[in-house]
């Protein structure tokens, strides 16, 4: 997909007393589903929200819905699998609002539910340079712009992530690699004040998971809006202690 090279910035005034007030979060994949509901609720929450995706008609959507709500956010069209676009992004992001508080992995693709035996090669690598390189390069260019003070970095996983289901093929192996990547980091940034957790966000009704389960009523279904508690709790100050855990958002208690 050609980049639109456009990118908007939409401002106004929110409350005080939230629990992201003054926070300046990025989250990928807000053009739809989780992320969109993420972006909007860290947005009623006081943070500014940065936010990429490929569609950038469905971001510039996203972001007007946060104004009309009273809060700030930005939007670059960015494929998380192309490190340069990656970094514009991120440089971005800084650029305008300063250090990085929170960064919300959450972009990804299904891929071909079939057997690993029968996975094509191009679409392995498809999904894993989304949903694995991706992981990563988002994550490498984002910690520069950190705030000096640490912060909060969200992955979110799958439950296919933590045990092993047939028929998932790469994006399985690619929530399991998430998951170890989540723990590696989290060890790693202790003494910067980074934390790093995972959340399995469980069924939730989206385009992702009608892909996944075409026969399925969503009705039957948690709207991403119902699941974001766990984000907003791992986000904010209020987990400042939590790190290296891995989190299930529709049996969330706090750690
Ligand atoms: O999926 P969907 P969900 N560069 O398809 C973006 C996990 N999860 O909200 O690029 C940048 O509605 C895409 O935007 P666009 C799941 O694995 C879900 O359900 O414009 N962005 C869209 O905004 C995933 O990690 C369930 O097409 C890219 C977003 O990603 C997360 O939850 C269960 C991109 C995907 O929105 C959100 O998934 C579970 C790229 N190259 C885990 N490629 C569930 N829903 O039940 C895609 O266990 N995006």
């Amino acid at each position: 997909m050609q980049r639109s090279g456009e990118s908007s910035i939409f401002l106004s005034q929110t409350g005080n007393s939230l629990k992201l007030t003054n926070k300046v979060a990025v989250i990928s994949g807000a053009s739809r589903g989780i992320g969109k509901a993420l972006s909007k609720r860290f947005a009623s929450e006081g943070a500014v929200v940065c936010m990429c995706a490929r569609h950038v008609d469905q971001l510039r959507t996203a972001s007007l819905e946060i104004m009309s709500s009273g809060g700030k956010s930005f939007f670059e069209q960015t494929d998380i699998s192309d490190e340069g676009q990656v970094r514009d992004f991120l440089a971005l992001c800084s650029s305008n609002f300063g250090p990085i508080d929170i960064l919300v992995n959450n972009a990804g693709i299904l891929g071909p539910r079939v057997p690993l035996s029968g996975y094509l090669s191009q679409e392995w690598t498809k999904v894993l340079s989304v949903n694995l390189n991706g992981l990563f390069y988002m994550t490498r260019n984002a910690l520069p712009f950190f705030a000096p003070a640490g912060g909060s970095i969200i992955n979110v996983s799958s439950s296919v992530g933590k045990i092993a289901q047939p028929n998932w093929g790469a994006y399985g192996v690619s929530k399991f690699a998430a998951e170890g990547f989540s723990q590696a980091l989290s060890i790693e940034l202790r003494s910067k004040g980074i934390r790093v957790n995972s959340v399995s966000p469980g069924a939730v009704a989206t385009e992702m998971r009608h892909q996944a389960y075409p026969q399925e009523d969503q009705r039957d279904l948690r709207k991403p809006e119902e699941i974001l508690d766990v984000f907003v709790y791992l986000a904010s100050d209020e987990s400042k202690h939590v790190t290296g855990k891995s989190f299930d958002a529709q049996h969330f208690t706090k750690g």
